[in-house]
């Protein structure tokens, strides 16, 4: 099967001609292509069965060891001007760029089969939803590929239809650090990725095309793509109020987005459903309000730290036809991981005998494949083609020290720069150290496609007439006292937070006003039932003014490291809060 479009034809043949394969094969995405798939897999040691018994439909890939993660230093984003990429993203002459990947893609499928996946980001009947094609040769991101986006024969229709679509061309090459790039080409909508099989290097539709190029499309289209979970929030009314939010990676996106009330809640009627864990896609609805789909069609989750008492809407989803990468096994083959309460390792994520002098058995990084619709707070929402209409934003990262449990921006404005001032502690989702402090504006630090000066610019240009923008709000977790244990319980307890957050959207819950935005009295919160103390309560929701003048000047050397391309909103902000601090 080739397609009728001629420009996709004209390329597939192209790419054939420089990469050599054996053969080509067009994916449709269907039940029998996957089984086939899959025992081609198996036969071949990409990926291993799981215990069947416990786990139907499940295996597990195991990696290459250095080729575990995202790799930041290799993610070139490569524009005309390297003034388009800005300061946040690695550039490199698109020409140049070019020559040096096709060089090692020259040869790099022979002896393979070449996979044609054509794929449709959002769904597939959505205005909202964007297509493109992805040539791999990798069977394993075919079957990830599968899973995370609506693949096959129904993308193809559509990508014919319109004539347009976002070009993809992977190979896992040698597998060597040293000769591995992710290349993005903005301006030729194509992304060029080698030397890697890793989720968000290898699964182009995933970061590379629905945040990295989606993001350069929505700012010339006029919407938003964002790292962001979607997650529906009903409350004993019966209303729903969506919410986006925005975490760096392996910062509990995942674990937000199935939350399941705590017991007083759920007697309550408060119920909890999820859009989406990782991307979301707004853009601005005739009503005037930010509507969003969930451009993915599946979980790419971090393994550690699942468990039962964490998340069991994701422990329940990921029991069966779940792609496991770089977890460990216990000896009845039951994949195993760090955090998982239930069952000892006994093999390594590398396959070795499991020994602590090793480090952990299950990789940081390791990762579940699983279909969304196995999840069982997945509402039918998320295939609804004119998305949900977002009634609040969050951004969020890993702070152990000053920022509160939760504030309110006072308006558009101040939100966009509580945003782009988000810092977060590294993790284990990239390579390079972990736990160090970084900003990591609205989490897309390794995903926004161009300059962030002009994504600022961008976000704030929503603010017009007949806008009715969703209130934009901080969050904070991971706040720990002196003796460098967390504060707040986390997870499920999560919804006390969000419930003061629908409260505010709403206009029925009071907030102090304070230089650094709207925080909640202890009234105002519904923290009485959790058994924190009232030190634990002041701690979370006070403002050191002090460390917060120290932290408005680090966002204001941070905001002027983009120079002149900065909006001038943004730093008005930042100074209104500097001399509101000053005068506290
Ligand atoms: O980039 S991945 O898709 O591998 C996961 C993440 O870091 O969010
Ligand atoms: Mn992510």
């Amino acid at each position: 099967m080739a397609s009728s479009l001629e420009s996709l034809n004209r390329w597939v043949e192209e790419v054939a001609g420089l990469t050599q394969p054996a053969e080509i094969h067009w994916c449709n995405g269907s039940d029998g292509e996957s089984r086939l798939l899959k025992e081609h897999m198996l036969a071949r040691g990409d990926l291993l069965e799981l215990n069947q018994e416990t786990h139907p439909g499940c295996t597990l890939h195991r990696s290459s060891p250095t080729d575990v993660a995202r790799v930041e230093h290799l993610t070139f984003i490569c524009t005309r001007e390297r003034e388009d990429a800005g300061p946040n993203n690695p550039w490199m002459d698109p020409a140049e760029a070019h020559a040096k990947v096709d060089a090692l893609f020259a040869g790099a499928m022979r002896g393979r089969t070449m996979y044609v996946v054509p794929y449709c980001m959002g769904p597939i009947d959505s205005p909202l939803s964007r297509c493109g094609v992805e040539i791999t040769d990798s069977p394993y991101v075919v079957a990830n590929m599968r899973i995370m986006t609506r693949m096959g024969a129904p993308a193809l229709s559509r990508i014919e239809r319109e004539g347009r679509f976002v070009k993809g061309l992977h190979s896992t090459g040698e597998l060597n650090p040293d000769k591995r790039f992710i290349m993005h080409f903005p301006e030729e909508l194509t992304i060029k990725s080698i030397g890697s099989g890793y989720g968000g290097n290898a699964l182009l539709g995933k970061k590379c095309h629905a945040l990295r190029i989606g993001s350069w499309q929505a700012r010339s289209e006029g919407w938003l793509a964002e790292h962001m979970l979607i997650v529906g929030i009903e409350n004993p009314e019966g209303e729903t109020h969506y919410i986006a939010a925005a975490f760096p990676s392996a910062c509990g996106k995942t674990n937000l987005a199935m939350l399941i009330p705590p017991e007083s809640y759920r007697k309550a009627g408060w119920k909890v459903w999820t859009v989406g864990d990782d991307i979301c896609w707004m853009t601005p609805g005739e009503d005037g309000r930010l509507w969003a789909i969930n451009p993915e069609a599946g979980f790419f989750g971090v393994a550690p730290g699942t468990d039962r008492t964490t998340n069991p809407n994701a422990l329940t989803t990921i029991q069966r036809d779940t792609i496991y990468t770089n977890v460990a096994v216990t000896s009845d083959n039951q994949p195993w991981w760090e955090g998982l309460r239930e069952g000892t390792p006994v093999k390594d994520w590398q396959g070795r005998d499991h020994d602590p002098a090793n480090g952990p058995a299950a990789h940081p990084n390791s990762r579940f494949t699983v279909s969304a619709s196995q999840c069982p707070s997945w509402t039918p929402m998320a295939e609804a083609p004119q998305g949900v209409p977002i009634s609040a934003i969050i951004f969020g990262g890993r702070r152990p020290s000053l920022i509160p449990l939760v504030f309110e921006a006072r308006d558009w404005s101040h939100g966009v720069l509580v945003g782009a001032a988000m810092g977060s502690e590294t993790t284990a989702a990239a390579t390079g150290a972990v736990g160090v402090l970084r900003r990591d504006s609205m989490a897309m630090k390794p995903f926004c496609g161009y300059n962030f000066a002009d994504y600022f610019a961008h976000w704030l240009s929503f603010d017009k007439p007949g806008a009715k923008l969703p209130k934009i709000f901080h969050v904070n977790w991971f706040r720990k006292g002196a003796d460098g244990r967390f504060l707040w319980p986390g997870f499920g307890e999560n919804l006390r937070v969000l419930e003061w957050i629908i409260g505010r959207c709403e206009g029925r819950t009071g907030a102090l006003e304070t230089p650094i935005g709207l925080v909640p009295d202890s009234t105002d919160i519904h923290l009485d039932d959790l058994g924190l103390g009232p030190s634990a309560i002041r701690e979370l929701l006070e403002i050191d003014a002090a460390g917060w003048r120290r932290e408005v000047d680090a966002i204001g050397s941070y905001l002027d490291s983009f120079g002149a391309r900065l909006p001038d909103r943004l730093k008005q902000e930042q100074q209104r809060i500097a001399t509101a601090l000053a005068q506290s």
